[in-house]
């Protein structure tokens, strides 16, 4: 950390001295690795609300690991206060580099202005935020959550015969949401939203928030269910609250899959099994394994390297038999 405290009196300097300092980029940042090579990261994941996240912290624990640079992880329980707080401490223990993944898209202008002032950069991993300044962030890591939310919808448009399950001609859409204000739920609904509006006859009649658990996707589907309207499909923003409806389905006596066609995103490996099983009819990939790159991408900030502002994580979708296939692969 001496290397820093040198750099920013350096800057000082450079000012009212025109003395040249060595070190600093050009973004404004002294970002660097330490002194002595190594590298410290101030993680702030988002909980352990899902499956999904679960994998991903193994991803970047462990590829932390293995890449050498030693990891600062905080678990915010879902809270953004919490996620702020661990950021400004990040900041006081002057990490090298902070990645966070935010629980919502507002609100971090403040706490990224610290970050920026205090020279160190930050790695968006797996969620966006809404700031208009992007010099606060030097780069975005994660799927496209609108293409995502698409593809769930083309399955309804493509498979409307199977997915009108009393054939009455209208398809009666049940969403659960992920946690309102999240990227994620914020652009898969509006990726579904998009791809169904080419068919008149498929039209949303509810949607919650579920905010990304088993249990509130079970305490929703239970109410979507008491509401008496006939429902054909469920779109769940994510596996744990499509398992969670599942379960209330079954609890209501329906058969899921048959009675009220299912869609997920995640393909964690409790959804690919109930996927194969024929509880869920399909699901679109969202990889939690971003470890390796954002160790990656660390290291490069911290050479100087430029990066691409926006990395796209690839991602493919599954059917039945697609899941039983890629199961006893899974690495998630
Ligand atoms: O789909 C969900 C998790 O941000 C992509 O968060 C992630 C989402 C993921 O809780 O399961």
């Amino acid at each position: 950390m001496l290397k820093k405290t040198l750099i920013a009196a350096s800057a000082i300097s450079l000012s009212a001295f025109a003395f040249t300092a060595c070190g600093s980029d050009s973004a404004g940042g002294d970002a660097t690795a330490s002194d002595d090579g190594s590298i410290t990261m101030g993680f702030a994941q988002v909980g352990a609300e899902s499956g999904w996240r679960t994998a991903n912290t193994t991803s970047i624990q462990d590829s932390a690991k293995e890449a050498g640079i030693d990891l600062k992880f905080t678990d915010a329980q879902g809270k953004q206060e919490n996620q702020i707080q661990a950021i400004r401490s990040y900041i006081q223990q002057k990490v090298d580099v902070i990645a966070f993944s935010p629980v919502v898209e507002t609100g971090w202008d403040a706490v990224l202005n610290e970050a920026k002032a205090a020279g160190i950069p930050v790695i968006l991993t797996d969620r966006a935020v809404d700031s208009k300044d992007t010099s606060l962030y030097k780069t975005f890591l994660g799927s496209d959550f609108v293409v995502e939310g698409q593809k769930a919808g083309q399955w309804v448009v493509d498979n409307a015969d199977e997915a009108d399950t009393d054939g009455d001609g209208k398809i009666n859409v049940v969403q659960l949401e992920g946690t309102t204000g999240a990227a994620p739920a914020i652009d898969r609904g509006e990726g579904f939203a998009d791809s169904i509006s080419a068919d008149p006859s498929i039209k949303v009649v509810a949607s919650q928030t579920g905010d990304f658990t088993r249990d509130g996707g079970k305490q929703v589907m239970e109410s979507f269910l008491q509401s008496g309207d006939h429902i054909d499909v469920l779109f769940a923003q994510n596996d744990d609250m499509g398992l969670g409806a599942i379960e209330a389905i079954e609890a209501a006596g329906l058969t899921p899959g048959k009675d009220i066609k299912i869609i997920t995103v995640d393909a964690v490996h409790d959804g690919m099994q109930a996927l194969s099983d024929g509880k869920i009819n399909f699901i679109v990939e969202c990889s939690p394994l971003l470890g390796p790159q954002l160790m990656d991408l660390a290291k490069k900030v911290l050479d100087g390297e430029e990066v691409e502002p926006r990395i796209l994580t690839e991602e493919t979708t599954f059917d039945q038999a697609q899941a039983t296939e890629a199961l006893p692969d899974r690495q998630y």
